[in-house]
């Protein structure tokens, strides 16, 4: 049975379904110059149907109680989960990320050209990455931006407590009372309500295509400046009040957006945390245009922040 705190959800470990089959496995090389012989292992269409639904749905039951739920997997988001999953092997962690492809703005540079700049002292994520770069004396150069976040990735993905649930938006946040002398109607934050983003996308055109959500203690949101989906968790604290008003992106300044990025990342209203380039638009913090440092090292604050709130 599920306990009261979710904690105690029986996962079950292996979803295979046991077949007659042989299984049998081939190095490449006893493949090769074998080709007219070739021929793959035997399947059948309801096998890969349950093979992955299986686990989908597995995995929504399990995470329907995270310990966190990051909000966006972009350069931020991503970072944050990498340091959160690898210091914490005992919390649950759910990204949900609007996109079909997870990686925000990272797969460019800037301007669609290919090499990634990140001022020091944030090569020091790159070489915990294990991420080659070139050195330029104040700030260092990935010759690829996709070689960061494909790396990222796979750090982010390869970690067992950590469940990535892309092309889902989150369409509201989960809220509880929590009044305090200075505000009666202060809230804490209690988790993400989410949808597809394909339906998420047509509420205009379809009724009746009610959400799903994910119980979580703590929230980090990272969903990137106001635009189409930017800004989302911040936007949506001033319109239930939490928030005054936003202060708003200013124009790029590289000498100080980064600085005030890293800095300012932290618990905004209780139960949320934001990092990266949302925290511009609460801030009224400038822009830094297409340097990463910020977003790699907002994502090791926001970790911290978020092992501060959890531990209190
Ligand atoms: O799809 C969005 C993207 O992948 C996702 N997202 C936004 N709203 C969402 C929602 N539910 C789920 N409601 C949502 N996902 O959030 C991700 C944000 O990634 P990003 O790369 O846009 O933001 P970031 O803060 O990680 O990185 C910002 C990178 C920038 S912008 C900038 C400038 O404009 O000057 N400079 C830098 C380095």
């Amino acid at each position: 049975p599920l306990a009261a705190n979710g904690k105690d959800f029986p996962v079950k470990k292996d979803l295979s379904v046991k077949t007659a089959a042989n299984g049998q496995s081939k190095t490449l090389a006893e493949m090769e110059n074998q080709w007219e012989s070739f021929t793959f292992a035997p399947i059948r269409e309801s096998q890969v149907s349950r093979a992955m639904t299986r686990r989908y749905f597995a995995d929504l039951d399990n995470y329907a109680e995270s310990d966190i739920v990051i909000v966006g997997a972009g350069s931020c988001g991503l970072s944050t989960a990498y340091i959160l999953g690898k210091k914490r092997p005992d919390l649950k962690i759910a990204i949900v990320e609007a996109g079909v492809a997870p990686g925000g703005g990272a797969w460019l540079g800037g301007q669609l050209f290919s090499a990634m700049v990140m001022r020091k002292p944030a090569d020091a994520f790159l070489n915990d990455l294990g991420i080659p770069f070139e050195d330029e004396g104040d700030f260092v150069v990935v010759k690829h931006a996709a070689l960061f976040t494909s790396t990222l990735l796979s750090r982010v993905l390869s970690l067992p407590n950590i469940k990535l649930f892309n092309a889902t938006t989150v369409e509201d946040l989960i809220t509880r009372p929590a009044p305090t002398a200075a505000d009666p109607h202060a809230v804490r934050i209690a988790g993400v309500v989410t949808n597809w983003t394909l339906v998420s996308m047509h509420h205009d055109d379809q009724s009746c295509m009610d959400p799903n959500t994910i119980n979580a203690p703590l929230v980090i949101s990272t969903t990137g400046h106001d635009g189409p989906f930017g800004a989302f968790s911040v936007k949506r604290l001033v319109s239930m009040q939490q928030l005054e008003k936003l202060g708003g992106m200013r124009g790029l300044d590289m000498r100080t957006a980064e600085d005030a990025i890293v800095k300012g990342t932290r618990e905004i209203v209780r139960g949320l945390i934001v990092g990266g380039m949302e925290l511009s638009e609460v801030d009224g913090a400038n822009r830094m245009g297409p340097t990463f440092g910020a977003m790699a090292l907002s994502g090791v604050k926001a970790a911290e922040e978020a092992l501060n709130v959890i531990d209190e």
